[in-house]
């Protein structure tokens, strides 16, 4: 590709004239945003150890209470896109988020997309549009874009979960906003009673059709489309450890949460996965453009990306930019490794640019 006319080629009265008018030549910069072969990426691999946050997210209990913060979140930004944009890659939003026994957050509702990851604690719930949630270890709950939701805690001891969020392209849009409300009252029905096995769902008295959706018509509430807002860590655990048990040659033993209704992606802009490594396991995930995150449920996993190998430590959390290949190695010989992922698969392929590249 040969070099194009730089701006400091062109006469500064001619530049200024530009200016005046609100005009701007390509030319100088028509390389910088079509960069030849593979994207610019500012997304840099992360490492969010938890036993280094934990104390400051504890500190922050401390020091700030929850009528002043809402939301007690210390978020993990990813320093390539500059701290201050709350960004661990271009979609998504992470956050690491306290709430001590007897803390409420209160109800809101907005436009981004947000999930739960739960990382510590037990006795804390999350209401979202009436359904209450109960948050355990390792726990994925949703708040898909526009319900109610509101965090309660009945425990004893803090309750921390990762929040992921599409949060910087709802932003990008000039779309992002919320609404504050009043306390849910809470209605009965779960959606991972409805739809705790796999290949059946509720039917109420045969409203469903062949290959119809039923949610929402009486038996089980549909939350605008989304019937299923909590996914038990038990349950996602289980289906892993059957599927290696039941395909010994099989190398990659990953889920994805889905609607279970659609059985397209849970969520509209990022996708959630969860991946079970066996004892020594070494997994190459291809090179992918979606920006990826990892978090550790259990056991140890080393990380290698672009020449840095980050050792995961359960609840540590890191990310890793798209185009490029990632190693997954298991660190021990005689336990598996659970991991969850989270991508930025669904956005990529509404913008028809997702690629993989092997
Ligand atoms: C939000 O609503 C929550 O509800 C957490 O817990 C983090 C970050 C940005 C915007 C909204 C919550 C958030 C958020």
């Amino acid at each position: 590709m040969h070099e194009l006319g730089r701006l400091e080629d062109l006469p500064q009265a001619y530049r200024d004239e530009l200016t005046a008018l609100n005009l701007v030549p390509l030319w100088p910069s028509l390389r910088a945003v079509l960069p030849p072969g593979v994207p610019t990426r500012n997304t840099q691999p992360t490492h969010w150890p938890y036993q280094s946050l934990r104390p400051l997210l504890m500190q922050a209990g401390e020091l700030t209470p929850m009528e002043k913060a809402e939301r007690r979140v210390l978020v993990l930004a990813n320093p390539g896109h500059g701290l201050e944009n709350m960004k661990a890659s271009p979609a998504m939003y992470l956050g690491m988020q306290l709430l001590l026994p007897g803390e409420w957050a209160p109800s809101h509702r907005h436009t981004p997309n947000a999930v739960r990851m739960i990382v510590e604690g037990e006795g804390a719930y999350t209401t979202v549009d009436g359904e209450k949630c109960p948050m355990e270890r390792g726990d994925l709950i949703l708040t898909p874009t526009g319900l109610w939701h509101e965090h309660g805690h009945d425990g004893t001891d803090p309750v921390v979960w990762l929040d992921v969020l599409d949060l910087p392209v709802i932003y990008y849009a000039e779309t992002s906003y919320a609404i504050e409300g009043q306390r849910q009252e809470v209605k009965p029905g779960h959606g991972e009673q409805a739809y705790a096995r796999g290949g059946v769902a509720p039917t109420p008295l045969f409203v469903r059709q062949n290959g119809e959706a039923g949610a929402g018509a009486g038996a089980v509430a549909s939350h605008g489309g989304y019937p299923m807002l909590r996914y038990p860590w038990a349950d996602a655990k289980a289906a892993l450890q059957a599927m290696a048990a039941d395909l010994p040659g099989q190398e990659a033993i990953q889920i994805t949460y889905i609607n279970p209704e659609t059985g397209k992606d849970a969520q509209n802009n990022l996708g959630f996965y969860a991946l079970m490594l066996r004892p020594g396991q070494t997994l190459r995930l291809p090179a992918r453009s979606p920006s990826c995150v990892f978090h550790q449920i259990e056991g140890g996993t080393d990380v290698a990306v672009e020449g840095h190998t980050f050792t995961l430590a359960e609840a540590d959390t890191c990310c890793t930019p798209g185009y490029t290949a990632v190693t997954l190695t298991n660190r021990s010989a005689s336990a598996p490794a659970f991991v969850f992922m989270a991508d930025e698969s669904p956005f990529h392929r509404k913008l028809g640019v997702y690629e993989n590249r092997g």
